[in-house]
C-alpha cells in the first residue's frame, strides 16, 4: 500500500476498469484528445499500477545500467574515450533520478522502489546482466543498447502520461549524443586492425541476442501490452519496435563489414518485415527473473553502494543538516 495506492495484481485488471465507467470515459477522452494526464488528475488504478512499474523498471534500468561499461572508465584506450564514457555513465544515472523522480508522481517512495529492486521484486533491462568482457563491449552497448533504448523512448516521450513524457524528451536528447560515441567507437573498431575487428564482432555476436530481447516478448505473449497500448503509454508493441530496430540498424552494421549472427534475418519483399531465428525466448524469461549470467553480481554491487551512501542519507535527514552552510 502506497498512501491510498493498493499495488495490485494483473488478474483485477478487469475488474478495475469497472471502478468508475463515468470517470474512466472522461480520462479515456483526455487521451484520444492527445491531452497529457498529470499527477493530479483522476486516473484508474489500473493506469497507476502499469505506469509506477514500467517507470520503476525503466529507472532501475538506468542505474544498474551504469554498472557494465562503468567498469571500463578506468580501463578506457586513452584520454578522450575516458571522459567520454564518463560522462555517458553519469548521464545514465541522471536519467534514474528524472525517472524515479516521473515514478514519485505516482504515490510510489524511491525509496520503496530501491527495495524493491534490491529484493528482486521489480524488475530491470534483461541487456544489463550480461559481462562487458573487453573494450568492444562497450562500444556495442553504447551504439546498439542505446539504439534501441531510443527507438523505444522516442515512440513513448509522444505517450500520456505528462511526468514520464517530459522525461523522456530530454533522456532522448542525451541518448543521441551516446549512440554517436556508440558508432564512432565500434567504426574505429571495426576499421582497425585484424585484432580490433575481430574483437567488436565477438562483442556483437556475443549482444546480438539479449538485443533482441531489449524490446520485450513477442507480442503473443506480451501481457502488458494491450492494456498499456490503449491508455497510450506504448505507443508501439514491442514487435514494432524490434522491426523499426532491424529496419534502421541491420543496413548501418552491414555496412562497415560486421557480420550479424543470424544465419534466418532476411526481409520479406511483401511485407517489408524481417524473419530471424528463434533469440531463444527460454534465455530472456530466465534472465529476468534473476538467472542470467550477472544478476547477482548487479544487485551486489547496487546493494553495497546503497549501504555505503546510508550514512549520506542518514545526516540529511539530521535536524542539524537544515543549519549547514551551502558551500558555494
Ligand atoms: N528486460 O508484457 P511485456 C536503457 C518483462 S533503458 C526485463 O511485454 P511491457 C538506457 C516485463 O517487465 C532500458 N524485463 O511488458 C541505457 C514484464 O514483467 P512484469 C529499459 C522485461 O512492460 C542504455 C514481462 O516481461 N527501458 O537501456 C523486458 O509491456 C545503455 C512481460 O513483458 C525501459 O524500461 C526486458 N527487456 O513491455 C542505460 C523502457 N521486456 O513487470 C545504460 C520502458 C519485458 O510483469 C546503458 N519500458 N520484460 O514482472 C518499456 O517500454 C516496456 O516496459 C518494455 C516491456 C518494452 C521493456
Amino acid at each position: 500500500m502506497y498512501g491510498n495506492l493498493t499495488v495490485i495484481d494483473s488478474d483485477e485488471q478487469a475488474r478495475l476498469l469497472d471502478e468508475n465507467p463515468e470517470k474512466l470515459r472522461q480520462f479515456e477522452e483526455r487521451i484520444a484528445r492527445g491531452e497529457k494526464i498529470e499527477p493530479q488528475h483522476w486516473m484508474p488504478k489500473e493506469y497507476r499500477r502499469q505506469l509506477i512499474r514500467m517507470i520503476e523498471q525503466h529507472a532501475h534500468s538506468e542505474i544498474i545500467g551504469a554498472l557494465p561499461e562503468g567498469t571500463w572508465i578506468t580501463r578506457a584506450p586513452g584520454f578522450r574515450r575516458k571522459m567520454a564514457l564518463m560522462a555517458k555513465v553519469q548521464d545514465e544515472v541522471g536519467h534514474a533520478q528524472l525517472l524515479y523522480n516521473a515514478a514519485e508522481t505516482l504515490g510510489k517512495p524511491r525509496e520503496q522502489m530501491i527495495n524493491d529492486l534490491l529484493s528482486g521484486k521489480s524488475k530491470y533491462s534483461n541487456v544489463f546482466n550480461y559481462p562487458a568482457k573487453t573494450w568492444a563491449d562497450t562500444a556495442v552497448i553504447a551504439w546498439l543498447i542505446d539504439a534501441s533504448a531510443i527507438i523505444n523512448q522516442v515512440a513513448n516521450s509522444k505517450g500520456s502520461y505528462g511526468p514520464y513524457a517530459r522525461a523522456l524528451e530530454r533522456i532522448c536528447q542525451e541518448e543521441s549524443f551516446h549512440l554517436r560515441y556508440g558508432y564512432d567507437s565500434v567504426v574505429t573498431l571495426a576499421t582497425g586492425t585484424k585484432n580490433q575487428r575481430a574483437m567488436v564482432q565477438d562483442a556483437l555476436n556475443r549482444w546480438w541476442r539479449p538485443v533482441m530481447h531489449f524490446f520485450g516478448p513477442p507480442d503473443s505473449t506480451s501481457e502488458h501490452t494491450q492494456i498499456l497500448m490503449r491508455w497510450k503509454v506504448k505507443m508501439a508493441s514491442n514487435d514494432d519496435m524490434r522491426q523499426q530496430f532491424f529496419n534502421q540498424y541491420v543496413p548501418k552494421i552491414r555496412e562497415i563489414g560486421l557480420v550479424i549472427p543470424d544465419a534466418q534475418l532476411a526481409k520479406d519483399k511483401e511485407t517489408g518485415k524481417w524473419t530471424y531465428g528463434d533469440p531463444d525466448w527460454s534465455e530472456f524469461f530466465r534472465v529476468i527473473k534473476g538467472d542470467g549470467p550477472c544478476n547477482k553480481e548487479r544487485l551486489a554491487v547496487r546493494r553495497a553502494a546503497e549501504e555505503n551512501g546510508a550514512w549520506v542519507r542518514r545526516a540529511l535527514r539530521a535536524p542539524e543538516a537544515r543549519y549547514a552552510v551551502p558551500l558555494s
